[in-house]
């Protein structure tokens, strides 16, 4: 989360007025700081994990874990502390949609060492060290991806607030949970304005013995009679056998383990954010930490589909539903979700795994080329600007588009898909960014820097051993759908490239006709389906044990090549060994131990439902473990196994 713009911003009806004047801008901005910028270059890889935390206000009398909705509050003691601590690394801190949540990151980005990875782990219990001093005794920032009780009968906050707000107008959540600065209410209400319909997300019901078949979730008040949108559960909103959820606080109410990196230049930047997309659905099941909503168990174990659904502003016609008469574009996916187009100018890249039919505004696309930028970027561009600006504020309407760069972020960071690609900010000394944002964040400070240094660990093996991932960018989606599925990580095979490196690039060429590709000499009538294949995310990470090595030993590869000290070595192998066993299974996913523990509650009726006092227990059995206990935590052994946190 970025810094956040200060005004008065516009209700929809206001708002839409400027749609073309903010893009118009945006565009003009883009190109002002593409041609000031395009050739800068920075200190190679320089970066940094952001961590999504839950505030928890535990009432121990009545055995209740509720979400603290002191946050906003809490969140100036720490930006006060951040700031008067200038040294070091130390921590950042910024605010995120839920008014109980906090995004923490370390305070300066980490650099290309080997050592720098070893910093991750001390930094992340830092930041909680630090939140703790500034909380209530009964608070405690966990890392838990879905909170399971969010929106569910009784209170979950702290303080109790009944549901009757006007931004979200949920039969569920009330407004207080959004964090109060200006943007966040506003995105709720405008995104269901925009829509003309509350968001409507159903997660299929989990079932278990005694869940009525079918379910008819008696929760949902039917009859509330407050806003006319009450009556859209009735009216089909609100499908049977699934877990219905109506406000926008559902998912972007849910926290994740994002990682941005910094590359030399734009090349380099372009490169990373395709390579690194094929990624987004294996890690999105591999870190799976989210099975439970709204008081009950569901049948999936992400959170990615419900915030996809929970920012869905398309209205009835970009959905699809009715002609195109108002609105311009049909539009296949929610601003939340998988990238549609790979942008790397690497040769590597095959106009074939660009197989999305891409949507994207033609005017800008051509204006785009027209002044300058080659026409994969300006694809990516003017596709993220079929969008129409969420929050606009008044006072920021009218800018310099040589010196701000205000409307394009405007579009840019309501694009919330698997991959950003980061222009510089103006006036920085800030240089090309990705950001890698699918994974669901983990229980523990370990686990998720596992998770960080993984991911770091492989932007090398992609930069420097030149490892190639690309598969048809539609097979990257398949995988996104199979990732939420129950127990992907050990029961879904996902699509994946054979050959990781190409040896003689050079002599790969297309020669487009009737389809046929001279690979080495050897020409293939089926283009490029010869290269990728299904894999299970055991193959993929630890390798088949003949022809496919697996992405942990191309790591091992890498750190052989550099020659590392042997404590650095030893601090690594720990991570990518922890990766290794949860991708085979030796250690079970946050996911499957959630469901496993809530299933084997003595007070669980085996109804798929998640009582008051079943969630106090899990949420305190969760901050137990990720303080480093172990006795009394039930099957500790299968999700962390030896590990000490
Ligand atoms: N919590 C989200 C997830 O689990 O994927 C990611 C965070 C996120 O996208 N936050 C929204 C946002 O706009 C809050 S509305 N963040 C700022 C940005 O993306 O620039």
């Amino acid at each position: 989360m970025g810094l956040l713009s200060l005004g008065t911003p516009l209700p929809w009806e206001e708002a839409k007025k400027h749609n073309d004047h903010v893009r118009l801008h945006g565009i003009n901005q883009f190109l002002t700081l593409y041609h000031k910028l395009k050739h800068k270059r920075t200190a190679c890889l320089l970066w940094g994990d952001e961590v999504e935390y839950m505030v928890i206000a535990y009432d121990d009398e009545n055995k209740n874990a509720k979400l603290s909705l002191s946050v906003f509050d809490l969140l100036k003691e720490l930006q006060r502390d951040e700031e008067n601590h200038s040294i070091g690394r130390y921590v950042s801190w910024r605010p995120e949609f839920g008014r109980y949540m906090l995004e923490g990151t370390p305070g300066k980005p980490y650099g290309n060492t080997m050592q720098d990875l070893l910093e991750v782990e001390p930094n992340m219990k830092l930041r909680r060290e630090i939140a703790k001093k500034y909380m209530k005794p009964n608070e405690v920032a966990v890392t838990v991806t879905s909170f399971p009780r969010l929106g569910a009968p009784g209170v979950f906050t702290e303080p109790h607030y009944e549901p009757i707000g006007d931004a979200s107008r949920s039969l569920f959540l009330p407004d207080e949970i959004i964090n109060p600065h200006a943007r966040f209410p506003t995105l709720a209400a405008n995104i269901r304005k925009r829509r003309r319909y509350k968001v409507a997300i159903n997660m299929p019901i989990f079932r278990d013995k005694e869940t009525p078949k079918p379910f008819i979730d008696p929760t949902i008040p039917r009859n509330r009679n407050i806003f006319p949108e009450d009556k859209e559960a009735e009216q089909g909103a609100a499908l049977p056998d699934h877990i219905y959820m109506d406000a926008m606080g559902f998912g972007m109410g849910c926290s994740c383990l994002q990682i941005t990196f910094q590359a030399c230049n734009i090349v380099d930047a372009r490169l990373l954010y395709d390579q690194l997309a094929t990624m987004g659905p294996i890690m999105l099941a591999l870190t799976a930490a989210a099975p439970a909503y709204r008081g009950y168990l569901s049948d999936v174990d992400c959170r990615w589909n419900v915030i996809a659904n929970s920012v869905d502003d398309r209205t009835p016609e970009e959905r699809g539903f009715i002609p195109l008469k108002n609105d311009r574009f049909i539009i296949n996916k929610s601003r939340y979700d998988s990238i549609d187009s790979y942008i790397s100018t690497d040769e590597r890249l095959k106009p074939e795994y660009n197989d999305i039919p891409l949507i994207y505004d033609e005017e800008i696309c051509t204006k785009l080329m027209d002044n300058g930028i080659d026409e994969l970027l300006a694809r990516h561009i003017a596709h993220l600007f079929i969008r129409d600006p969420l929050v606009v504020f008044e006072e920021l309407l009218n800018q310099d588009d040589e010196v701000s760069s205000d409307h394009f972020e405007n579009l840019q960071s309501t694009n919330w898909q698997t991959m950003r690609f980061k222009p510089p900010p103006p006036n920085s000394d800030i240089g090309w960014r990705v950001e890698f944002r699918s994974m669901e964040v983990q229980f523990t400070d370990f686990e998720n820097a596992a998770f960080a240094v993984f991911i770091a660990l492989l932007t090398r093996v992609i930069m420097i051993m030149r490892s190639n991932f690309y598969i048809p960018i539609t097979k990257v989606d398949e995988n996104m759908r199979r990732a939420h599925k129950r127990d992907a990580v050990l029961k879904e095979k996902f699509w994946f490239r054979k050959q990781l490196f190409d040896h003689n690039d050079s002599s790969t060429s297309s020669n487009g006709v009737n389809g046929t590709t001279e690979v080495n000499g050897y020409t293939s009538h089926s283009t490029v389906v010869n290269e990728y294949t299904e894999m299970t995310i055991n193959e993929i990470i630890n390798g088949n044990g003949t022809e496919f090595p697996g992405l942990i030993s191309l790591i091992n590869n890498y750190l052989d090549l550099i020659d590392l000290d042997k404590p650095t070595r030893t601090g690594l192998n720990k991570y990518l060994d922890f990766v290794g066993k949860r991708a085979n299974g030796t250690l079970q996913t946050a996911a499957t131990w959630m469901r496993e523990f809530i299933r084997s509650h003595p007070n669980y009726n085996h109804d798929s439902v998640i009582s008051q006092e079943i969630n106090y227990d899990l949420i305190k059995t969760i901050e137990r473990m990720q303080k480093g206990e172990v006795a009394g935590i039930p099957n500790r052994e299968k999700i962390l196994g030896e590990i000490q946190v």
